[in-house]
């Protein structure tokens, strides 16, 4: 029996405000290419087969055309929901579609489902976990004293009444760690610390487990537990190496051989780092670059960087400077409010410009910004509210989502005062205007964390 082993498919996700729902569609149709082409009996899906719990139109319209695909290529079909699903979402109709050799698993009930799948070897017993963590688990079975996610797991796996003679293979998706280091990646919506992790050993009695959440392919223990890993790379984390798929082929009981075919992307992703010459350079010795998204890392300060960039790889992503390491360390510290109280615009935008760039600025800047200031003093400042800089710095925020709305909302502090001055600065159009492109680029939503703004929230919630 040949089980084809896929996880956080994710579909309809956004990757740093692209849209990756093109690319889904053609490494789903690639995967059911490759089922077809090696006579893969069923798919395994672990779990965030979606991105969001409520998925779009056009997102549940490619997952519809991939599971008709598979299904009319004669491939069963057993899912269960991420933590990115609703578990109640994606196992609709579940009832009615397991007579069609469809099997999504319902939110956790208390028991594992099990499903039966057969061969000239007998049968092969395929459990479907959907995503469960301590809190679901205790609702289901009142009767535990489930705290933590590895009591969570082993009670929920202890259910089980295993058939030790047959083949049995589990279908989940948690975060399960083994002997070795978890590979992780940035595009995966971890808890805080380490609370999700559970031993490999709660699984010992399975054949196979097939697991979804962690987006690199990796084993956890080699040949019985592997994340297939994500069809797609979600992050610039995910560079390297190549996404492939898992082929499980199982003969009699003991007998499992693997096969990781690699996957070709639509648009691979590309980090890059140097002068924009250099990135001209490259991107005429490496054409393909052309159709790749693209992460450039500056290492030198240029005018319109951004618009350059974009010229030069069409799917520029992400923009950083070199420098923004200093800023990055400088970034996180919190900020008054007394001293942002106490410190004109000026003064402000230096300490601002000084973060981005781990410099002062030069003579020539400081005249350009002053009046700029100056301009924007006699332009009618709104009010300002002494007591809480977030309050004051609200309606510039304002003022500037409604110029940029594919900006989002501000992140944190430092985006704000950037948000600001940026705006000022894009009226002038002037020699800044690279800072500000630089910051527009920043990352935003759940790649944004740690940040300042974050803190002082949590400190007036106090
Ligand atoms: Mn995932």
């Amino acid at each position: 029996m040949r089980l084809l082993h896929l996880g956080d498919l994710h579909i309809g996700k956004k990757v740093n405000g692209y849209s990756m729902i093109d690319d889904q569609r053609a490494v789903l149709a690639e995967i059911v290419e490759l089922a077809r082409a090696r006579n893969v009996d069923a798919t395994l899906i672990a779990g965030d087969i979606y991105d969001k719990d409520q998925p779009s139109a056009e997102a549940a319209r490619l997952y519809d055309e991939f599971l008709t695909a598979l299904h009319e290529a004669g491939i069963a079909i057993l899912a269960v929901p991420g933590n990115h699903d609703s578990a109640s979402r994606v196992s609709v109709l579940s009832s009615i579609l397991s007579s069609n050799g469809v099997s999504i698993a319902k939110p956790f009930g208390g028991e594992v489902e099990r499903c039966e799948l057969h061969d000239e070897h007998g049968a092969v017993n395929v459990y479907l976990l959907p995503f469960i963590n301590p809190a679901i688990a205790r609702t289901a079975l009142p009767d535990s004293e489930i705290k933590t996610y590895p009591e969570a797991l082993r009670t929920v796996i202890g259910t089980i009444d295993l058939d030790a003679s047959a083949r049995n293979v589990l279908v989940a998706h948690q975060f399960v760690i083994g002997s070795g280091e978890a590979e992780l990646s940035e595009s995966e919506m971890r808890t805080i610390g380490t609370l999700d992790e559970v031993p490999s050993d709660i699984f010992s009695a399975f054949d196979y487990v097939a697991l979804g959440h962690l987006h690199k392919p990796q084993w956890v223990i080699e040949d019985k537990i592997r994340y297939c890993g994500s069809p797609l790379k979600y992050s610039f984390s995910e560079v390297s190496p190549s996404k492939t798929v898992t082929i499980v082929e199982l003969g009699g009981k003991g007998d499992i051989s693997f096969e990781m075919p690699e996957l070709h992307p639509l648009h691979d992703m590309l980090e890059l780092e140097g002068t924009i010459a250099e990135m001209r350079d490259y991107a005429q010795a490496h054409p393909e670059s052309a159709s790749c998204y693209v992460r450039v890392t500056l290492t030198k300060e240029d005018l319109q960087a951004f618009a350059k960039l974009k010229d030069i790889f069409p799917l520029l992503m992400r923009l950083d400077f070199k420098a923004t390491e200093s800023r990055r360390s400088a970034s996180t510290r919190s900020i008054s409010s007394n001293e942002l109280t106490s410190v004109n615009p000026l003064e402000m935008f230096q300490m601002f410009f000084k973060e981005i760039n781990g410099r002062e600025m030069s003579g020539a800047e400081l005249k350009i910004i002053s009046e700029v200031c100056l301009d924007e003093a006699e332009g009618g400042a709104p009010d300002e509210a002494p007591q809480a800089h977030d309050l004051r710095l609200r309606p510039l925020c304002q003022q500037r989502n409604r110029r940029f709305p594919r900006a989002g909302r501000g992140g944190h502090l430092l985006d704000q005062r950037a948000n600001r001055f940026g705006q000022i600065l894009d009226l002038r159009r002037d020699l800044l205007r690279a800072v500000w492109q630089g910051q527009r680029q920043r990352p935003h939503g759940r790649f944004v964390q740690e940040r300042p703004l974050h803190r002082s929230r949590a400190r007036n919630q106090r």
